[in-house]
């Protein structure tokens, strides 16, 4: 028995999105979703009480991280990440393949895995497909990712072909080591960078192995985002139906609906915090930065339509104080309310499911929020 099912309850007929649900041992996901980013295993200044009030059903986590602080040896002792951080929902770990090659410096790729030095303190360090696995099993996460590379864009055919062939072997190898099929599911990540032979090449080499799920890595990016709706409609065609798949990494409002028009299940992205952070909101009219001086003394909410904790209760001028101010309430209310926009988004994108009516609720939704910012 895998720890993870897909239950596919139906396709619309605007769209072919796919309305879902996925059964893990930490209860359900309606799908599509988008994941809260806790990379430290925590979603930074977000409660997991505020997490839930959201209507948050899974958050990810990341296995480099974590690895290097605090490290998984005491994640364990703490008896898993779930109970580290007071999350008792779903659980999504990735797998250090990103991270390793978007932070770390002097790293060294081979076949047996990848030599880097920590972004902390320049530490000598290894992670291999074994070792992320048994790192992952340690965590616990009802879903973890095999150990993938991420080639950069652009790159040469070559390398791409060379590197992609190496992630579907290294996905194997996760497979093999994978010490908790009972209670973690593990997914496959497809490659295969901008080149469609290659992303179908990945697609079969991957589903040929028996994943649970099945990712699609390598983009968003620095490409446009023609070249990523073309790379979904090339690989997701190709994957299994009865099967949940995942867009790693992509959280802008447009391309969650794109991408559930595209058949993807799950996303998730650090856009909405990181932004909060710098002072934007994501509202139903597009990007709005309460910093600007013209929200001075507007005493309305950050975004009208909207019924968040932080719309409820507090100003646009009031958040601009605290912002300016370097009141960490003004940040944690500006992340609230991003993250409650991506979760409600995902709300009207099912609902717009279920009704066949996705591609009338894109037109409206981009005629609102704007394409030219996302
Ligand atoms: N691989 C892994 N994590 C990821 C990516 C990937 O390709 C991406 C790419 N957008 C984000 N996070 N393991
Ligand atoms: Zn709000």
């Amino acid at each position: 028995m895998s720890a993870i099912r897909y239950e596919l309850i139906k396709t619309c007929a605007q769209t072919g999105a796919r309305l879902g649900r996925v059964h893990t041992p930490h209860g359900v996901i309606d799908t599509p979703t988008f994941m809260p980013v806790g990379t430290l295993a925590s979603v930074k200044g977000v409660s997991p009480e505020e997490l839930k009030e959201l209507n948050a059903q899974i958050i990810l986590s990341n296995t480099y991280h974590l690895f290097l602080r605090p490290g998984h040896e005491l994640v364990r002792e703490a008896g898993g990440l779930h109970k580290f951080m007071n999350w008792d929902r779903a659980i999504l770990t990735d797998s250090g393949g990103f991270q390793v090659f978007s932070l770390s410096e002097m790293r060294k790729i081979r076949e047996e895995g990848v030599e880097f030095r920590s972004h902390l303190n320049g530490d000598k360090l290894f992670l291999s497909p074994e070792i992320a696995t048994q790192v992952q099993n340690a965590l616990g996460a009802d879903i973890f990712m095999a150990f993938d590379e991420c080639p950069p864009f652009p790159a040469e055919y070559d390398y791409v072909k060379q590197s992609t062939e190496r992630t579907s072997r290294w996905a194997e190898r996760c497979l093999k080591a994978h010490e908790r099929p009972h209670d973690q599911g593990l997914f496959g990540i497809v490659q295969g960078g901008m080149f469609k032979d290659l992303r179908q090449q990945s697609a079969r080499e991957l589903t040929s192995l028996d994943f649970p799920g099945y990712a699609i890595g390598g983009l968003s990016v620095g490409e446009p985002k023609h070249l990523m709706y073309e790379m979904l409609e090339e690989t997701v065609p190709l994957l299994p139906a009865g099967k949940p798949r995942y867009l790693m990494g992509v959280g802008s409002p447009d391309a969650l609906v794109e991408g559930s028009i595209r058949g993807i299940d799950m996303f998730d992205c650090v856009l909405p915090t990181r932004i909060a952070r710098n002072g934007t909101a994501m509202t139903s009219q597009g990007r709005l930065v309460v910093k600007n001086a013209k929200y001075t003394s507007d005493f309305g909410p950050l975004d009208p339509e909207c019924s968040c904790y932080a719309c409820r209760n507090y100003s646009r001028a009031y958040i601009r104080h605290l912002i300016r101010a370097d009141e960490m309430f003004g940040l944690r209310l500006t992340s609230i309310h991003n993250l409650h926009f991506l979760t409600h988004l995902m709300e009207k994108v099912r609902e717009a499911i279920r009704e066949d009516r996705l591609r009338d609720f894109r037109d409206e939704f981009f005629e609102q929020y704007g394409m030219a910012n996302n």
